[in-house]
Formats: structure tokens, C-alpha cells, sequence
């Protein structure tokens, strides 16, 4: 089992586990999904619009609209999400489980301004399985707090190829993206930053 390079609230940090090489060919596998499925801009229930870009792979995928937040097994145009690249199924099958695979692989594209407010994830059935987090492109400030609203909270600056493993108490913990350092890496041509979330739904 890889050990990880540091642990924050329970949060397992993995950091540039995967090198530029890696990184650049998960790139390529990841045009690929997001030519079958665009990025769209979702907007929250009362139709705020957020400031990430989203899309998934897998059996299911996370979207938000005017109807609410959900897990749906089509992309907004219609179509069926594709498949996780298997460079995916492989860190997931190396950090998390070789039997059970994820159900769900969102992709936030963060561009310039974009950041992500404090929440937990919990629209999945089963929390019994960790989410696994991905960072690729510019550096992003992740900040973590404990399982309740409020308290003190804890930031790190997340880099291109490091993974987090949020498991155990840290699976419901709330978290969030402040800011990214726009064109900070020079892995994504036009810059930004790209997280992906590994999740079983059940
Ligand atoms: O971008 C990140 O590092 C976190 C993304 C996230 O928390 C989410 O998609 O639920
Ligand atoms: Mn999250």
C-alpha cells in the first residue's frame, strides 16, 4: 500500500503522485471524455450559477439545476456519460479498492476566478467508501473542516498529479476550493485547473 505524504484532518494527501508524464496523458484521456461529454455550467436549486465547469464519467454521473442536486445516468444533452479512463481505475484500484470500482467520476474544470464554496459530499447512498480526489493543472488552495458547519478549518495548496483519499470520519467533512493561481502550471495550454472526484454512489 502507497503510504501517503501527509494527512490533514484525516484527509489522506498523495502529493504529485503522478508525474508530468502521467499527468499529460491523462490530459489526453480526458479530452477524449469531455469531447463525448461538454463541460456544462450547472447552477445551484435557487439558480445561482456556480463558477466551475462540470462534467462526469462513469455509470453516473453529479449534475445541478434549477431542479436540485443529483446523481443521473445522462449527461444534460442527453447522452450516456463514457467511460473512466482506465489511468483512473487504476489510482482508485492502487488507493482505494480492487474489487469495487467507482461509480462516478465528476470533472470541475476551474478557470480563472473559479473557486468551489464549503459543503460535504453527500448525495452518494454510501459513505462507507472514501472519495478520492484528484488535482491536475494550477494550484488550488483545498480548505477542510471538521463533519459540522462552522469551526476551524485547515488549507492546504493543492499541486498538478497530488491525490486526496477522504475516508473514514473525513468522508463527510466539509471542503471547499478558494482560489486556484491562475497559470501557475503549464499542463493545461489555456491554464486552470482541473479536479477530478472519484466517488462510489452505491
Ligand atoms: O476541486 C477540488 O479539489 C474539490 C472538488 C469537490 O469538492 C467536489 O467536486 O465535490
Ligand atoms: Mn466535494
Amino acid at each position: 500500500m502507497i503510504q501517503p505524504s501527509m494527512t490533514l484532518r484525516g484527509i489522506d494527501i498523495f502529493q504529485e503522485l503522478l508525474d508530468a508524464q502521467a499527468q499529460a496523458a491523462l490530459v489526453d484521456d480526458l479530452r477524449e471524455v469531455i469531447c463525448a461529454a461538454p463541460f456544462f455550467a450547472p447552477v445551484t436549486a435557487r439558480g445561482k450559477a456556480m463558477s466551475v465547469r462540470m462534467t462526469s464519467a462513469g455509470r453516473l454521473g453529479w449534475v445541478s439545476d434549477r431542479a436540485g442536486y443529483r446523481y443521473q445516468e445522462r449527461h444534460p444533452d442527453g447522452i450516456a456519460w463514457p467511460a473512466i479512463p482506465a489511468a483512473v481505475l487504476g489510482l482508485w484500484g492502487k488507493l482505494v479498492s480492487e474489487t469495487r470500482g467507482p461509480d462516478c467520476c465528476l470533472i470541475n474544470f476551474y478557470g480563472e476566478g473559479a473557486r468551489m464554496g464549503l459543503h460535504q459530499d453527500r448525495d452518494e447512498v454510501d459513505f462507507s467508501w472514501p472519495v478520492l480526489s484528484l488535482s491536475l493543472g494550477d494550484e488550488g488552495l483545498f480548505r477542510v473542516g471538521g463533519v459540522e458547519k462552522g469551526g476551524s478549518t485547515s488549507s492546504v495548496w493543492l499541486k498538478s498529479g497530488d491525490v486526496l483519499r477522504m475516508g473514514g470520519d473525513a468522508r463527510l467533512a466539509y471542503h471547499g476550493v478558494d482560489r486556484i493561481r491562475f497559470g501557475s502550471s503549464r499542463l493545461l495550454p489555456r491554464g486552470g485547473r482541473i479536479n477530478l472526484t472519484l466517488r462510489v454512489v452505491g
